[in-house]
């Protein structure tokens, strides 16, 4: 075992995307994302986390920043500590201000510090092991401040190079006890190697973005291979729709903070 995994969340920050959300970072090319849709999408999203006890903490949309309901890349918070990132997208710096404001009350703060970039979404959290990804949004230099800050406050970081996907977590998540959900590109990793491994097919590689919460795994909806798998951990699975965030390259952890 690897270490206590069944952490209960009783805070999540979120922000409402903003009218101008599709004006945000995307490589996906699965076309213009619908506002409406993108509204409804979140707010199912909202609803889980609060279904599942935690207190939402609900932000404004921030008209300069569209990628900004993506908050989980501008905070990393472990029962410790909160370090604000520096998020790699230069368009997305300035993001963390206000994420520092809120966290503030909760935390003891840490900062990563320029040239340093971190994203949140490069950063799995499990138990009290903290995989850091090397990625286009976190540098080395970045990976090497946020490590020394988490191992000043007892956690134990492990670096990994993100060699395909967005973020480290648009490929690997936690999903059970010692249980990791991954695509192929990160099968064969020798720090992966005392984790049991649920395999993606190739192409249901976007639901390696499992949230496992409160017990529940929210995956996204439309990937029934997947779905398979999961079902067989026994847990209690919610699919959400996020066809629209899907479009603009996040998925359902980039969504919210639980702390
Ligand atoms: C970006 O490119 O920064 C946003 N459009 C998507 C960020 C998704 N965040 C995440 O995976 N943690």
């Amino acid at each position: 075992m690897i270490g206590d995994i069944e952490t209960v969340f009783t805070h999540a920050i979120v922000r409402t995307p903003g009218r101008n959300f599709d004006r945000g970072i995307t490589t996906s090319g699965l076309g213009p994302p619908d506002y409406t849709l993108m509204v409804k999408q979140h707010r199912a999203y909202v609803n889980t986390l609060e279904f599942l006890g935690l207190k939402v903490i609900m932000l404004d949309a921030e008209s300069d920043f569209p990628d900004a309901y993506f908050v989980e890349d501008t905070a990393v918070v472990t029962p410790e500590v909160a370090v604000i990132t520096r998020p790699g997208a230069v368009s997305r710096q300035g993001e963390e201000n206000s994420i520092a404001a809120v966290l503030s009350s909760y935390r003891t703060m840490e900062r990563i510090r320029a040239p340093g970039t971190v994203d949140g979404g490069d950063v799995l959290m499990v138990g009290n092991r903290f995989f850091i990804g090397v990625s286009d949004r976190t540098n080395p230099e970045g990976a090497e401040q946020l490590s020394a800050i988490l191992k000043q406050y007892g956690h134990e970081p492990v670096r990994i190079s993100v060699s395909a996907g967005l973020h480290l977590k648009s490929s690997l998540n936690v999903v059970g006890e010692n249980t990791l959900l991954l695509t192929p590109d990160f099968n064969g990793l020798a720090v992966l190697k005392h984790f049991e491994k649920i395999v993606l097919d190739d192409a249901e590689s976007y639901a390696a973005n499992t949230l496992l919460l409160n017990d529940h795994l929210i995956m996204p909806k439309g990937f029934p291979d997947t779905r398979r798998k999961l079902e067989k951990l026994g847990r209690p699975l919610i699919a959400l729709d996020v066809s629209e965030v899907q479009k603009m390259d996040g998925g359902l952890t980039c969504l919210s903070i639980r702390f």
